[in-house]
C-alpha cells in the first residue's frame, strides 16, 4: 500500500496551498505542524472544560483531570511503558534535566563517569556537564565513524566506571539511528543505567521501552504533532520511586510541615505546580493520530524520503551531505560549498521551501564534521517526492546565484 502524504497533508491547515502555490515545510525535526484533530482537542479543552486538575470537585475540573490522566495512560501505551513511570514535562530538555539533577546529584560522585556520544544534542550534554561539575563525575564520549555511526569497538573499556549512559536514539543532524539495544545491554551488564534521548525517534519510528529495556526515555510533544510546552520523561517505576523530587511545589506533596514534607507517589511526585493540561490533551490527540497513520508506515516513509533527499542532494556538484549512505531517517544535513547556510536557507525561503540553518544545538558534532554550521531538511508524514523536487530545485538555484563550480 502506498503512503498518501497528500491525504494526511489535508489535515494540516498551515500546509494548505495559498494563492502563491504550495509551501514546502522541511523543518519537522525542529517542530512539526499540527493537524486539525490536535487543534480541535486543545480548543475543546479551553472552550468547554478548562479547569485546574487534581483539585476542584466540580464537574469540569473532574473532566479535565480525567482527560489529563487518560493522556498519561494513552501516551504510556504508545511507548509500551507502565503509566506510573510517565511524567509530563515541558519538553525533552526538562525531562533530561530532571534525571540529571534528581538522579545524578544523589547517585554520582568523584570518579564516576557519564557516557554520552559525539552526536549529542546540547540538551543531552549540558545537563550532564552541570551535574558532573557538582558531583565530581566525568563525561566520556563514544566516538563516531566516518559516516556518523557510533564506533562501539571500545565500548567495554568506555563503560568502565560508568553510572549513566545518556544516549541519543536518532540524531537530529546525521539521520542515523543508533543501535541502542546493544548499548543498553552492555551498559546493564556493567551496572550502568541508560537514558535515551528519544526526541527524534519517538516521532518517527515505533519505540517500545519494554523491548528496549531503557531506564529512562525523554521526548517532546511538539516534534510529534502536539503543541509546544508538553514533553515526557518515562522512567522505570522502581528507579523513579527511589529518586528525590526534582522541583518542589504544589501537587507533588503528601503532607507539608514547617520542618519538612512528604511526597506523593510517582508519577505525581515529579509534577510540581499546575501542569500543561491542554498540552497533554493535545499530545493524546497527536498519539491517536500517529497510530491511525501507523508508526511502522511513518518509519518506512521517512527512510524512503530521507534516502531520496540524500541521494539527490549528493548528485549536485559542490553539495556535501553528512551522515550515512545506507539506512537513515528523513533528517538530512548538508552544505553548499562556499555558501553560508543562512544564505542557502534564505534563498530556499524565497523559493517557498523552509529548512533549518545553524548548528542545530550540536556544536561539538559540527566541529567533528569540520563545519561551523549546516543546512538541514527534515520530512514528516505530510511530505512527499514533490517536496524533495522543490528542495533540490531550490538548492540548484543557490548554486546558480553563488556560481558554485561543477
Ligand atoms: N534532543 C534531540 C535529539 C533534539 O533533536 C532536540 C531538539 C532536543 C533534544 C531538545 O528538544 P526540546 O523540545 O527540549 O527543545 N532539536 C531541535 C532541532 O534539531 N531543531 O530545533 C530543535
Amino acid at each position: 500500500m502506498t503512503f498518501s502524504a497528500k491525504r494526511w497533508r489535508e489535515d494540516f491547515p498551515i500546509l494548505r496551498p495559498s494563492a502563491k502555490g504550495r509551501w514546502v515545510y522541511l523543518d519537522s525535526a525542529a517542530t512539526t505542524q499540527k493537524p486539525e484533530a490536535v487543534l480541535r482537542a486543545v480548543d475543546d479543552y479551553y472552550r468547554r472544560y478548562n479547569a485546574n486538575v487534581h483539585r476542584g470537585v466540580y464537574r469540569i475540573a473532574a473532566e479535565a483531570t480525567e482527560r489529563y490522566e487518560e493522556a498519561r495512560q494513552r501516551v504510556a501505551r504508545f511507548i509500551g511503558g507502565d503509566p506510573r513511570g510517565l511524567i509530563f514535562t515541558r519538553n525533552t530538555s526538562e525531562a533530561i534535566n530532571l534525571v540529571a539533577y534528581a538522579w545524578g546529584l544523589d547517585n554520582l560522585k568523584e570518579g564516576d563517569a557519564i557516557l554520552v556520544t559525539a552526536a549529542e544534542h546540547h540538551s543531552n550534554l549540558v545537563p550532564w556537564q552541570l551535574v558532573a561539575k557538582r558531583t565530581g563525575a566525568r563525561l566520556r564520549v563514544i566516538p563516531l565513524d566516518e559516516e556518523g555511526h557510533l564506533d562501539l569497538s571500545q565500548l567495554p573499556e568506555l563503560l568502565e566506571g560508568v553510572k549513566m549512559v545518556a544516549l541519543g536514539h536518532a540524531s537530529n543532524v546525521l539521520g542515523t539511528v543508533n543501535p541502542v539495544e546493544e548499548v543498553i545491554r552492555a551498559a546493564h551488564e556493567k551496572g550502568a543505567l541508560v537514558l535515551l534521548d528519544a526526541a527524534q525517534s519517538v516521532p518517527r519510528m515505533p519505540v517500545d521501552v519494554k523491548a528496549l529495556d531503557c531506564d529512562f526515555l525523554a521526548f517532546s510533544g511538539h516534534k510529534m504533532l502536539a503543541p509546544m510546552g508538553i514533553g515526557v520523561l518515562w522512567g522505570k517505576p522502581e528507579i523513579l520511586e527511589k529518586m528525590a523530587p526534582f522541583l518542589g511545589g504544589g501537587e507533588m506533596i503528601g503532607r507539608v510541615e514547617w520542618e519538612g514534607s512528604t511526597w506523593r507517589e510517582i508519577p505525581w511526585k515529579f509534577e510540581a505546580g499546575t501542569p500543561n493540561v491542554g498540552g497533554a490533551i493535545g499530545l493524546l490527540a497527536a498519539v491517536d493520530y500517529l497510530e491511525k497513520v501507523g508508526m511502522a508506515a511513518i518509519a518506512r516513509r521517512e527512510e524512503e524520503l530521507g534516502q531520496l533527499m540524500a541521494r539527490r542532494l549528493r548528485e549536485l556538484p559542490g553539495v556535501v551531505v553528512y551522515g550515512p549512505r545506507g539506512q537513515r531517517t528523513g533528517i538530512v544535513a548538508f552544505n553548499v560549498e562556499g555558501v553560508h547556510p543562512h544564505d542557502v536557507s534564505q534563498i530556499l525561503d524565497e523559493e517557498g521551501v523552509a529548512i533549518r540553518a545553524g548548528h542545530h544545538c550540536c556544536q561539538p558534532l559540527h566541529r567533528l564534521l569540520q563545519a561551523g554550521s549546516s543546512c538541514r531538511a527534515s520530512v514528516y508524514l505530510y511530505n512527499d517526492e514533490e517536496d524533495v523536487d522543490r528542495l533540490v530545485a531550490a538548492v540548484q538555484k543557490v548554486r546558480e546565484v553563488f556560481r558554485v563550480p561543477g
